[in-house]
């Protein structure tokens, strides 16, 4: 039997000669719905990269500055002071009168930080000294043994020159442990100007012309006999930390970071002797017309009109004095001092639209903004002229010391070197006992915390006034130019060791 019988569908046939009009219409729309589909994939797919890139470039600008600030801000040598000059948790300004109580070891060289406007993320200034070190504070430091800042030098062709730090003569670069270091943001652009301390490297055999002080460590300054730097503009052949002092251009060294020796090794930290500031110990960060910018940028420094100090300016031509420096064309670089070589050397990130900086204030446990206009200033105890606002130091009501006196004051600020001299408020003394009537003979108030001293019938008690820095805060927030995305980081560095 034949099971198998044919089953026939309808039309099966007939042979088809084509589509109808109604496929080809659902064809048409499926094919063009599925390439909308894969175009809006598409699209998102290259959007979703071009983020990714965007974030990747940020992330890796991001990483690269941000290490260099944890670098710089580890390296720092104005550190909290240790026992015995105080218990302390961070840093601490030093005031005039404040030697006695000076840290050698850690506190060093100065750090600083500029406000202006407190409303103004773009107008912060952040400037302090550095030194590579072996380990943590208190280690010899670590001269020729890791990676040392490294800075142009011209070759001046005489025996003691910053060209020659490096131990490598005629490669018109120096090296240095030290240097000191702002960071600032103009036009978007954020800076960062390294000067180095002078710090030639050891040697044994001294015929190798390297630099020497004599006593094999380092040259401080440079020899009165060839004072003065007159071939170019100073900046433009120089990376290095220089003043002008009784007409004569000097170096500064590693020497220069000790804030302990009065000021007779011309120390980075009285504030006319740091860059960006003027003979008066003021900041300057704005030009003629009040326009802020921050410091004076490699583009500028190197204008052969900067003069500054390789050669004796007068007021005509010193750049922190000559009162006509203005930015009319909104380039971001001073018009007058337009024409130098070394345009953007200093500039580690851009579309930068934020540079704050912040402390941290433990009244309220939070990172604060300082007031407009104002400034923190580990400062010098030889500096003169405008005195940083005293923030982390209680100012209250500081009576004087009277002989014989039956309504002693309840706050004593130490006296210092005379009895004439302004009182310290560092550390002060405190009247622990009520009423009395003190002696009549003034006697010693040593800067001791804990010292308790008995006057006449009055007791007083010996008080460290000072509240430490703990920590700062700088965040920074900038704009990936292909992916338009705005990213945000922040740094904060304790100074709790
Ligand atoms: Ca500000
Ligand atoms: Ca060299
Ligand atoms: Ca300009
Ligand atoms: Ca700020």
């Amino acid at each position: 039997m034949n099971q198998y019988h044919h089953t026939t569908r309808p039309d099966s046939n007939k042979q088809r000669s084509g589509f109808t009009l109604t496929e080809m219409l659902v064809a048409t729309a499926l094919v063009v719905l599925i390439m909308l589909m894969f175009a809006q994939i598409y699209g998102s797919a290259v959007g979703s990269i071009t983020e990714q890139r965007g974030l990747a470039n940020n992330d890796q600008k991001a990483r690269s500055v941000v290490t260099t600030l944890r670098k710089d801000l580890q390296a720092l040598t104005y550190r909290q002071p240790s026992f015995p000059y105080g218990d302390l948790q961070g840093i601490v300004p030093i005031e005039n009168g404040d030697q006695p109580i000076i840290d050698s070891v850690n506190q060093r060289g100065y750090f600083f930080i500029a406000e202006n406007n407190n409303t103004n993320d773009t107008d912060d200034i952040l400037q302090f000294t550095i030194q590579l070190k072996r380990g943590q504070r208190g280690d010899q430091d670590d001269r020729g043994r890791s990676n040392r800042f490294i800075g142009k030098a011209a070759n001046l062709g005489i025996t003691s020159e910053a060209e020659k730090d490096d131990g490598i003569f005629d490669n018109d670069l120096g090296a240095s442990s030290a240097a000191e270091v702002c960071y600032f943001l103009r036009g978007g652009n954020l800076y960062r100007r390294l000067l180095l301390l002078r710090d030639p490297i050891h040697s044994a055999i001294r015929e190798d012309g390297q630099p020497t002080n004599g006593i094999g460590r380092t040259r401080r300054f440079r020899t009165a006999g060839n004072p003065d730097y007159t071939a170019a503009n100073f900046y433009t052949d120089f990376d290095y930390s220089a003043t002008r002092r009784d007409g004569v251009l000097w170096f500064h060294s590693v020497d220069s970071l000790a804030n302990d020796r009065g000021v007779s090794n011309w120390p980075i930290a009285l504030p006319k002797n740091r860059f960006g500031f003027r003979a008066n110990g003021t900041s300057f960060e704005n030009d003629s017309n009040g326009v802020y910018f921050g410091r004076f940028t490699h583009a500028e420094t190197s204008d052969p009109s900067f003069g500054y100090p390789g050669i004796q300016p007068t007021t005509a031509n010193d750049p922190y004095e000559r009162g006509d420096l203005t930015d009319s064309d909104g380039d971001y670089v001073i018009d007058q001092l337009s024409g130098g070589s070394r345009f953007g050397e200093d500039i580690i990130l851009t579309h930068v639209e934020a540079f704050n900086v912040e402390v941290y204030d433990y009244d309220t446990d939070a990172f604060l903004d300082l007031p407009s206009n104002d400034t923190y200033d580990t400062f010098h105890p030889n500096a003169s002229g405008t005195v940083p606002t005293e923030y982390f130091i209680d100012t209250s009501s500081l009576g004087t010391w009277t002989a014989t006196s039956s309504s002693p004051p309840s706050v004593l600020g130490v006296p210092v070197l005379s009895d004439h001299a302004p009182v310290r408020r560092s550390m002060i003394y405190r009247r622990t006992s009520t009423g009395g009537t003190t002696g009549d003979i003034k006697p010693e108030f040593p800067p001791i915390p804990g010292t308790i001293i008995q006057d006449g019938t009055v007791t007083w008690e010996c008080i460290d006034n000072r509240k430490p820095l703990k920590a700062i805060r700088i965040t920074l927030r900038f704009r990936d130019t292909r992916s338009g995305l705005v990213r945000q980081l922040s740094v904060i560095h304790s100074f709790v060791e």
